[in-house]
Formats: structure tokens, sequence, C-alpha cells
């Protein structure tokens, strides 16, 4: 049965890669850790958790809930992509409260210039999609998720996409 699986995943994910969709490894956290990312925050307020009931797909997804305010950002840069345009896109759920919270990426040319999108959650399982197009000049992006939290805020993201459009 594992083997099975394993064989299935492995084909899956080689079309995905032959597809050229996705970019981004362990989109979905099913990893259970954030090691492909870089966490600048508090790691006991920020984590991949385990719970099908708060993840849009998978067991896994980005979650962060303090007692006290925090900020925090989910980040990593990309490198070796080909110029062109690039969607990223995240699905959100969680509590709201919060000051801010947004997908954003910026690095991608030398302006420094940052795109975002607002994050704004509305309850649990109330999953909405928030997407940005990037404009990639210099053949790398930062890509993340910002959050500005209020005490008691929780939320959880899943399934974050980096997708080539032209
Ligand atoms: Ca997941």
């Amino acid at each position: 049965m594992k083997k099975t699986l394993t064989a299935i995943l492995t084909l899956l994910f080689a079309a995905g890669l032959s597809f050229g969709q996705n970019l981004l490894n362990d989109s979905s956290f099913e990893s259970g850790n954030l090691s492909t990312w870089n966490l600048t925050g508090d790691s006991a307020d920020c984590y991949a958790e385990k719970n099908k009931g708060n993840a849009h797909s998978g067991e896994w997804s980005y979650h962060y809930w303090k007692k006290t305010a925090f900020t925090a950002s989910l980040d990593k840069k990309i490198t070796g992509l080909s110029n062109g345009t690039y969607k990223l896109s995240v699905w959100s759920m969680g509590g709201g409260g919060e000051n801010a919270i947004k997908l954003f990426a910026r690095g991608f040319d030398n302006s420094g210039k940052e795109i975002s999108a607002q994050i704004k959650n509305t309850g649990w399982k109330k999953w909405k999609q928030y997407s940005i197009e990037i404009p990639v000049q210099n053949g790398e992006v930062e890509i993340g998720i910002f959050v500005d939290a209020n005490k008691e805020n929780w939320g959880n993201l899943d399934d974050i996409e980096l997708v080539k459009l032209n």
C-alpha cells in the first residue's frame, strides 16, 4: 500500500513538473514543517499545523495564533526563473481582526517595488483564494506571507502556488 502510494505520488509529481505548473515545493505544507521557508517570527506561534479541519487540502497548513499581538513573515526566494509574468496565489481562512495579512512579492526587478494582496479572513473554514501577478525581470523573486496580528488572532494558509503565465 505504501509502495503504491509512493508510486502514485511520484507520478503526480512528475506530471506536475512536465506541465510546468506550480513551481513551489511542499505547497500544501504536507511535509509537516516549514523547512523550505524562512520564518521571521516566533515558531511557537507560527508553524505547520496538522489538523484536517484547518487545512484547505491534505492535513497540514500554515497556522498562526498568539495570546498577544505579533508580526511574522514566512518567505522564500525563488531563483533560476525565466523572465515573464508569474501568478502567486494562496488560500486563507481564520478568525479575522488582524491589522494586516498580505501575500507579497518583491525583488523581481531592480526597482525595489513590492506587489501585494491584502488578505481578510472572515471565519473558520471560510476559505478564500488571493493572488497577485508578478512581472519577473531578473530571474528571481522573493515571495511570502506577512501577518500583523492583534492578540488572539488566528488563521490558516494553505496551497500556495507560483505559476508562470507567460
Ligand atoms: Ca495542506
